[in-house]
């Protein structure tokens, strides 16, 4: 039996609303000590191989978002993570994080309560409840320009709001597709075409960085829920969960637009029918989301990367 250079990574694998989480708890890169932010840009520089190997095929899928559990710097934190997908980094993520909450209580790790996770974009809290759910308490968000129009070749004139989550978003509601799962493909092509226009015509973010996720929105299926949404993530996978930084982002917009305040309720559903429930805190303007939802761990498994696998690395989305 062949043992020679064979790595072995511990992970435990969780869904939040459908959307899957993959921590890694163990057999990790070494990423060194420092700011969350600064181990971010060593993996990303030195140790890519690594996400690939983790959340792309054969080993996961375009879908998986990963999620490196780290020594917090911070010691009032619980954790720090550095989420990552089939393409690269994000720097935050709200279905990962109530992944995370959940993993590290099912690991026996925490308690119901107030928990500091500190992560790429700072030091967030999350409250796990005793009944399993988790609250993340987002980063500020805000929307940036309004009614920003855009011509997307074979589709027109396409008009949405660029707003911040934790990630860029690109936020359309007015579009002829119905939110349902058959139409996945149609969506998908949609959003996608949608993202290289705005990359096109130089739309971006903040220091011109790039609006890689793309959100639309339709009518609720569920009652006493608000709305339903389609989200494209950066590798062209779709969101299965009401997406934590785009519902966040979203209610950036409403709060913007005068529809939603402090001490409203918003019931985000996805494409697949999970939930999300959006409230806002509004501090000197600014506005703080928290997204409450709950994940379930569905497995514990390690993970073998074999050297002498062609694939080991996994296969480049
Ligand atoms: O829940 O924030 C989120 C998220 C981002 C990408 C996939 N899920």
């Amino acid at each position: 039996m062949h043992g020679g250079g064979i790595r072995r990574i511990q992970v435990v694998d969780s869904h939040t609303g459908g959307e899957p989480t993959r921590l890694v708890i163990g057999g990790g890169p070494d990423l060194g000590g420092g700011p969350i932010s600064e181990r971010l840009k060593r993996f990303r520089t030195e140790k890519d191989y690594f996400r690939s190997a983790v959340v792309n095929e054969p080993r996961g899928s375009d879908v998986v978002v990963g999620a490196l559990l780290c020594e917090p710097q911070d010691r009032s934190c619980v954790a720090g993570v550095i989420f990552f997908n089939n393409v690269g980094y994000l720097g935050m993520c709200g279905h990962g994080t109530i992944g995370l909450v959940a993993s590290l209580a099912h690991m026996g790790r925490i308690d119901a309560g107030d928990h500091q996770i500190e992560t790429p974009v700072g030091v967030i809290t999350a409250t796990l409840h005793e009944s399993g759910e988790v609250t993340v308490n987002n980063v500020v968000s805000y929307r940036r320009s309004a009614n920003v129009s855009v011509e997307v070749p074979r589709f027109g004139i396409v008009c949405g709001d660029v707003a911040w989550g934790g990630n860029w978003f690109f936020l359309i509601e007015k579009h002829d597709f119905e939110l349902e799962l058959k139409n996945v493909e149609l969506l998908t092509q949609y959003t996608w075409a949608v993202r290289q226009a705005l990359k096109a015509a130089a739309i971006t973010g903040d220091h011109e960085q790039e609006i890689d996720h793309v959100e639309l929105f339709g009518r609720a299926k569920t009652p006493g829920v608000n709305s339903r949404n389609f989200v494209l993530c950066p590798g062209k996978a779709y969101d299965r969960s009401p997406c934590g930084t785009g519902t966040s982002a979203k209610l950036a917009c409403l709060y913007a637009d005068g529809k939603f305040c402090q001490g409203d309720v918003w019931r985000q559903e996805s494409i697949v029918g999970s939930v999300f429930e959006g409230r806002i805190t509004v501090h000197e303007g600014c506005v703080y989301p928290t997204i409450t939802g709950s994940a379930f761990v569905n497995s514990e498994a390690e993970l073998v990367l074999d050297p002498r696998d062609p694939f080991c690395n996994g296969i480049p989305a």
